[in-house]
C-alpha cells in the first residue's frame, strides 16, 4: 500500500484527547533545567509519569531556543507514552512545532507581548492549550476573559526556583477557591510541609517544582503529593 509521508507537525499533532482532561488534573509536575542534577532530561520526564503526575512543564530557563526545541523533543515520546500532557514554558511557538499538548506563559509572555485572547496562540488546527501566570485577582480575572485554558495562582510561598517574585500568600489562594470557576493550581514553595494549609485554603490542583526534583526518588515523591491530593477529590464543578 503506498504510504503518504506525514510533515513532523502532522506526526506529532495537539491532540489533548490522548492525555488526562485538563479538568481531572492534580498534580502538576516539572523538568526544570535548574533541577536536573545531572540526570537526563527524558528520564526525568519518565520518572514523572511513573509516579503519576498528571501534567508535565519542560521549563529551561537559561536555555536558547533550540535546546529548548531539542529538550521539548526529547520529552515529547515519553510524556506521550505515558498519556501526560507536556507544557512548554515561555515559548508557545515551540509548543505549537513540536506537538506539545499545552503552553504556558507569563503576564509578560503574553499581556505585555500584545496578546489579548489565548486563541490567537492556536489558529486551526491546533488544538494548543495555554496557561497564564497570574499573581494578583485582577490578573486572574483578565486572564479568565483571554481564554486561558488553566491559571496559576502563584508564588504562595518563598521560593528558591522563582527568587524574585513576591509572594501572594495563602490569601490569594481563598480567593482563587471562592472566585476561579475553571481550572487553577497553586505554585510556588509547595510541598509535603506547606501542602496541608494549602489544601486547607482550597486549593485542589498544585505545581510542584523543586520539592519533586530535589527528592531522592522523584516517582516515590511524586505518589506521596498523589497520595495527599486523593483526600482532596474535585468536584463535579472543577475545584
Ligand atoms: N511560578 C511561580 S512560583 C514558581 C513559578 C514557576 C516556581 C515554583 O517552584 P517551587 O520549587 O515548586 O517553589
Ligand atoms: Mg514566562
Amino acid at each position: 500500500m503506498r504510504q503518504i509521508a506525514l510533515s513532523p507537525a502532522r506526526r506529532t499533532p495537539n491532540l489533548p484527547a490522548r492525555v488526562k482532561p485538563l479538568p481531572d488534573c492534580q498534580l502538576y509536575t516539572f523538568v526544570d533545567t535548574a533541577y536536573l542534577h545531572g540526570r537526563g532530561p527524558a528520564l526525568v520526564a519518565q520518572q514523572l509519569c511513573d509516579g503519576g503526575a498528571d501534567l508535565i512543564q519542560l521549563r529551561a530557563k537559561n536555555a536558547l531556543r533550540d535546546e529548548v526545541r531539542r529538550l521539548a523533543e526529547m520529552i515529547l515520546p515519553v510524556t506521550q507514552r505515558g498519556g501526560v500532557g507536556l507544557v512548554i514554558n515561555d515559548h508557545w511557538d515551540i509548543a505549537r512545532d513540536v506537538g506539545a499538548e499545552l503552553c504556558h506563559l507569563g503576564q509578560e509572555d503574553f499581556f505585555d507581548a500584545g496578546f489579548t485572547q489565548v486563541s490567537a496562540l492556536r489558529p486551526p488546527p491546533s488544538a494548543l492549550r495555554v496557561g497564564l501566570s497570574t499573581h494578583t485577582p485582577p490578573q486572574c480575572d483578565r486572564a479568565v476573559a483571554a481564554g486561558a485554558d488553566y491559571v496559576a495562582i502563584g508564588p504562595v510561598y518563598p521560593t528558591g526556583t522563582k527568587p524574585a517574585a513576591r509572594p501572594v500568600t495563602l490569601d490569594y489562594v481563598r480567593w482563587a477557591a471562592a472566585n476561579v470557576e475553571m481550572p487553577w493550581f497553586a505554585i510556588g514553595g509547595i510541598n509535603l510541609t506547606t501542602l496541608d494549609e494549602v489544601l486547607a485554603a482550597g486549593a485542589r490542583r498544585i505545581c510542584v517544582v523543586s520539592a519533586i526534583l530535589n527528592a531522592p526518588d522523584v516517582a516515590a515523591e511524586c505518589r506521596r503529593f498523589k497520595a495527599r491530593l486523593r483526600d482532596f477529590p474535585l468536584t463535579a464543578t472543577g475545584d
